[in-house]
């Protein structure tokens, strides 16, 4: 029995998801430990009744003080009534300090799911052996809040980082041809020297389509003629600058698709679309776009043919789905690891300051009708598809990591 911790966050969440699909695909008894939001509860219940032989299992983390011999047998990691036993746990890297090393200690394989790019990767791992951030790691790629230790993503980094080397080895969700530099980097010890090998196995690929009730206006498109923005599931701009937004869709000319969050989290989001956008603007672009604030199937959207740019804030998930759907993405990170994933898609812009409509459209426009970005995106697409399709890079590093977690 395999048990997956993931953590809060739908971008968190969503890889461990597509992940269990595959290890139960190979005839890996897979559970989950539940999350915590409702928004994600209600998620993962509904992937749980589609898949009913992947189960969902009350676990606790165990303090690393408590005595082996006597944890074996504890409910919290080794529940007596478990059949069969625990054979491997698959952590994210955010519990990588909490449980990857009580695992160790009770000789449990266990392996650290990172779910953004490898680039970050890069940094996590190579984050708690520097004494201060000016070593080989370019300043711009810094998430700001780094260069203050005493601020709570730099705790986590540093914990998270240094707790790697408790584990068999990092599954990651990024392929071969996306970051060959940066995984070359990981695996040959340039960056940190005793790192458990770096497993690229994606881009996990997505297990349903549900048709959401803007399909049959996408249907209406003409192919490659729509925009899809979408700053995920945790970032809300700021309102100035979803105003701006706005307008650039207006004057870039293209028919768009806009998701649109008020607040960092989904499930208190309670804000109008009305109270959100320019006075007015819902109605001047009823012909023209689309604007959503509900939840909505991502990867159906960046599928569809219609589809001929993404504006996206780069959490990796996008990144990986894009790429996988062969659509060219103009980057605009905000912040966490956004800026360090915005660099594998080299084409946006930081991000920082507000950004007024006209650039906004003029940079819509030339995604839109860069035929060079175009060529990638779809070179990149047969690239993903040959790296998890039968035989290919991803492929056998999944497999040969499914029968040390399953055996
Ligand atoms: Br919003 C939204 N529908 O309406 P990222 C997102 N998604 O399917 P984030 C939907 O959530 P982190 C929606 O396809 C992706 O799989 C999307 O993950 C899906 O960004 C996931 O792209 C979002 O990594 O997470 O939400 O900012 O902060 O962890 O990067």
């Amino acid at each position: 029995m395999l048990l997956c911790f993931p953590v809060l966050g739908m971008g968190h969440l969503t890889p461990f998801l597509r992940l269990a699909v595959t290890l139960d695909a190979h005839g890996c008894m897979v559970s989950f430990r539940p999350t915590v939001s409702l928004a994600e509860s209600s998620h993962l219940n509904h992937f749980l009744s589609t898949h009913p032989r992947i189960q969902s299992l009350e676990f606790h983390i165990l303090p690393l003080e408590l005595d082996p011999a006597t944890a074996n047998s504890h409910p919290a990691l080794c529940s007596p009534s478990l059949s069969p036993p625990l054979s491997s746990l698959v952590i994210d890297i955010l519990l990588a300090d909490a449980v990857a090393p009580v695992a160790a200690n009770l000789s449990l394989p266990n392996y650290i799911l990172f779910t953004s790019s490898a680039k970050m990767l890069a940094l996590v791992a190579h984050f708690p052996t520097i004494a201060d951030t000016s070593s080989r790691i370019p300043k711009s790629w810094i998430p700001p809040p780094l260069f203050n230790p005493a601020h709570l993503f730099t705790t986590l980094i540093k914990a998270n980082g240094g707790a790697l080397i408790h584990s068999k080895g990092i599954l990651i969700n990024t392929f071969e041809s996306l970051e060959r530099e940066s995984l070359s980097v990981l695996n040959n010890g340039t960056v940190v020297s005793g790192l458990p090998p770096v497993l690229a196995i994606g881009p996990l690929e997505p297990y349903e389509y549900k048709n959401g009730p803007w399909l049959a206006w996408l249907d209406a498109q003409p192919e490659e003629s729509v925009v899809y923005v979408s700053f995920g599931s945790r970032t809300a701009l700021p309102k100035e600058q979803i105003k701006e937004l706005g307008t650039g869709l207006e004057r870039s000319g293209y028919k768009f698709l806009w998701v649109l969050k008020g607040m960092k989290v989904d499930t208190e989001d309670e804000e109008e679309l009305v109270d959100l956008v320019d006075h007015g603007f819902l109605e001047r672009v009823k012909d023209k776009g689309v604007v959503i604030k509900d939840w909505v199937d991502q990867t159906e959207i960046l599928a569809h043919k219609v589809i001929g740019g993404f504006v996206s804030h780069c959490g990796w998930n996008s990144v990986t789905e894009a790429a996988y759907q062969g659509v060219p993405i103009l980057a605009w990170p905000q912040y966490g690891d956004q800026k360090i994933n915005a660099e594998v898609v080299k084409w946006g812009w930081g991000g920082e300051e507000l950004v007024s409509g006209d650039e906004i459209g003029m940079r819509i426009g030339e995604l839109m009708e860069n035929n060079q970005l175009k060529r990638q995106a779809r070179h990149l697409r047969g690239e993903a598809r040959k790296a998890v399709g039968s035989g290919g890079n991803s492929d056998q590093l999944l497999t040969a990591a499914i029968m040390h977690m399953c055996e």
